[in-house]
């Protein structure tokens, strides 16, 4: 009716009317035919049977046969009432102050974020977290917290899994109504890798714990408190939810070599996060450098210089962390992270079935029932066995990362990087350089955003044969990346100490940096003008779309066209959506609320003229075709 207006128009028919709007809004005059949910899943899986999943589909090893995970028993009655209820009844300052005095450990389960973040370059689908959610916290409702969204999580998997990050949270949250859910925040630069206007990081915060987050882990990557106290101040003043502030652990406080991160360096820094309103403290050790001794020093010194609980993170690379978590214990740590045991060890958090054995026993011990918690871990051990493309390949622990101080999310990452530039055997090299450029970047707190940068640049100095002199010597001619510019600018922060200033001119030539916060020079987003424009370009999309798009607008875009084109692929079972079916082999999909349908690939047909292959389907029985291009 619209289109039959204009065109029986007269001003138009005559060329009087002002159609300027139609090159100014092309999308109004896209149109798409959607296809129905179950079309759009066969032409999904269809892709992938032809053309392989690009994900994983160079990665693949063909004598490898995941086997079924098995679910854990369950008794599928209400789940008792559990931290949730508790912040619930006694507001987040009241919550605070009743952790502090906890006389039992806590733990945060990690294995719904951090884990798989640092094992499995974050791959881990909402399809496998969903199927033992629930039961979790019916088996469970004693844990201090699920640790299941942002660092990562949200770019991964919007990019990669085609996959809407809120409706994973939505999605949990359901599921978990009895144990606080917790994200990762890096502070002033959200959930991605730059900074963003302060109003976008506030509106962020608010539909965040709208949809399910209780407590907010935030951080800088330069331990920069201007770079943490907006974020602090949007969680207390505009949720009823937890801000956890970070000190993120950096070099040895033990080492009487190592002056630039003392104790009295961390406790300041609390001092301040405190002040700034944190209600919790957390100690984040993202590389796993807090050795046992250390603990003790760390938590006994904070126990007396902040009231706020202390929560303890750690990454378990050197193999050493179980032992650092003893000594924390014993100092008065109220909370440990940790994760079930087949997605635990090496990058990712100490062992939770083995550490709650540790305890037991002694007088700080939470009684966990240890079979349930196996079966849990067994389930992720079948789990994990479908994301092995993913696998980082470090197959014990090292203690070279007391050297080199790569953040455990990282190394799984790092690896694949110094591959796709064909660095894989110079990965001795690359770790080398990447603490070489720390010493060179004035020994930095390195964890996203600044630890890619220092990845950058080792990347940048192995793939050019180039040495810390050489940097120094040629740096007027160099073409440093990208990254390194921005870092050097001010355009994540400031270091402790301030940046080396020879460095700093070589990298920015004649730019001038800024010492100020990023985000002031950044204009705020006008959300109701924003909110116009997106639902014209994306009919249908709903406002967490936009927050998602204003964050990662180009892989918003791509995540967008793939939800058009093929609907809701996280239905698809993980199988299905890494490696397609067989023929002969049958899957059922829930493509709606109770809506399920049985998918049967029957045959794939020889290459037709046109390039394409012709799939033969049962869908509920009924024969369905469809033809795939075939890009091979
Ligand atoms: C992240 O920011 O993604 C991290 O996991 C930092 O440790
Ligand atoms: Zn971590």
């Amino acid at each position: 009716q619209f289109l039959k207006n204009i065109i029986g128009n007269k001003d138009f028919q005559s060329g009087q009317a002002n159609v300027d709007f139609i090159k100014d809004t092309p999308s109004l005059f896209k149109f798409e035919f959607r296809q129905d949910r179950a079309t759009r899943m066969l032409s999904f899986i269809g892709e992938v049977v032809v053309n392989g999943n690009p994900d994983v589909k160079n990665l693949l090893d063909p004598r490898h046969s995941p086997r079924q995970p098995r679910l854990p028993h369950s008794d599928h009655t209400a789940p008792a009432p559990g931290t949730k209820q508790k912040l619930h009844e006694l507001g987040p300052d009241g919550f605070s102050k009743w952790l502090r005095d906890e006389p039992l450990i806590h733990y945060t389960d990690t294995t719904l974020r951090d884990a798989h973040q640092s094992l499995l370059a974050t791959r881990m689908r909402t399809w496998d977290m969903l199927k033992v959610a629930g039961p979790y916290a019916q088996q469970h409702p004693q844990t201090f917290s699920l640790e299941v969204w942002g660092g990562a999580t949200f770019d991964v998997a919007l990019r990669f899994l085609h996959e809407d990050p809120w409706e994973r949270l939505a999605k949990l949250r359901e599921a978990v109504p009895n144990i606080l859910l917790q994200m990762l925040i890096r502070g002033a630069n959200g959930v991605g890798y730059k900074a963003y206007p302060d109003n976008l990081t506030e509106r962020f915060v608010e539909q965040a714990a709208e949809t399910g987050v209780d407590i907010f882990r935030i951080f800088d990557s330069l331990n920069w408190l201007k770079g943490m106290e907006a974020c602090i101040g949007f969680v207390r003043n505009k949720t009823d939810r937890l801000a956890e502030a970070c000190i993120c652990y950096t070099g040895d406080i033990l080492d009487p070599n190592r002056t630039k991160y003392t104790l009295d360096y961390y406790l300041k820094l609390a001092k301040q996060l405190e002040d700034a309103g944190a209600h919790i403290l957390c100690i984040k050790d993202m590389a796993g450098l807090l050795k046992p001794y250390a603990a003790t020093e760390l938590i006994a010194g904070l126990r007396d210089t902040v009231k706020l609980p202390i929560h303890l993170h750690t990454h378990d690379t050197s193999s050493l962390q179980a032992a650092t978590y003893m000594k924390a214990v014993e100092a008065g740590v109220n909370v440990i992270d940790v994760a079930l045991g087949a997605l635990s060890g090496l990058t990712s958090q100490p062992n939770f079935n083995s550490v709650v054995e540790m305890l037991r026993g002694t007088p700080r011990h939470r009684e966990f029932n240890q079979q349930s918690l196996n079966e849990f871990s067994n389930y992720w051990e079948g789990v994990r066995e479908m994301y092995y493309p993913f696998e980082s390949g470090l197959k014990a622990g090292t203690s070279e990362v007391f050297q080199h101080e790569i953040p455990g999310g990282q190394y799984s990452n790092l690896r694949p990087q110094a591959s796709s530039l064909g660095l894989l055997d110079k990965f001795e090299e690359v770790k080398q350089r990447f603490a070489d450029v720390n010493d060179m970047f004035g020994d930095i707190v390195k964890v996203t955003p600044s630890s890619k940068v220092v990845g950058d640049m080792a990347l940048f100095m192995v793939s050019n044969g180039l040495t810390p002199a050489d940097v120094m010597e040629k740096g007027e001619t160099l073409n440093f990346p990208e990254s390194v510019r921005e870092l050097f600018r001010g355009d994540i922060g400031q270091p402790e100490g301030g940046w080396p200033e020879e460095l700093q001119r070589l990298i920015l030539k004649n730019e001038t940096p800024f010492t100020d916060r990023p985000n002031e020079h950044l204009a705020p987003i006008d959300f109701k003008k924003e909110w116009k424009g997106f639902q014209v370009k994306y009919p249908g999309a709903k406002f967490t779309d936009m927050l998602s798009s204003l964050l990662y607008p180009k892989v918003f875009d791509e995540y967008w066209a793939h939800r058009i084109k093929y609907g809701d692929v996280s239905k698809a079972p993980t199988s299905v959506f890494f490696y397609g079916l067989q023929p002969g082999e049958e899957t059922i999909i829930e493509i709606a609320k109770g809506k399920s349908v049985i998918v049967r690939l029957e045959s794939v047909g020889t290459l037709n003229e046109e390039g394409c292959r012709t799939i033969f389907f049962t869908l509920n029985g009924q024969t369905r075709n469809l033809q795939v291009r075939d890009q091979s």
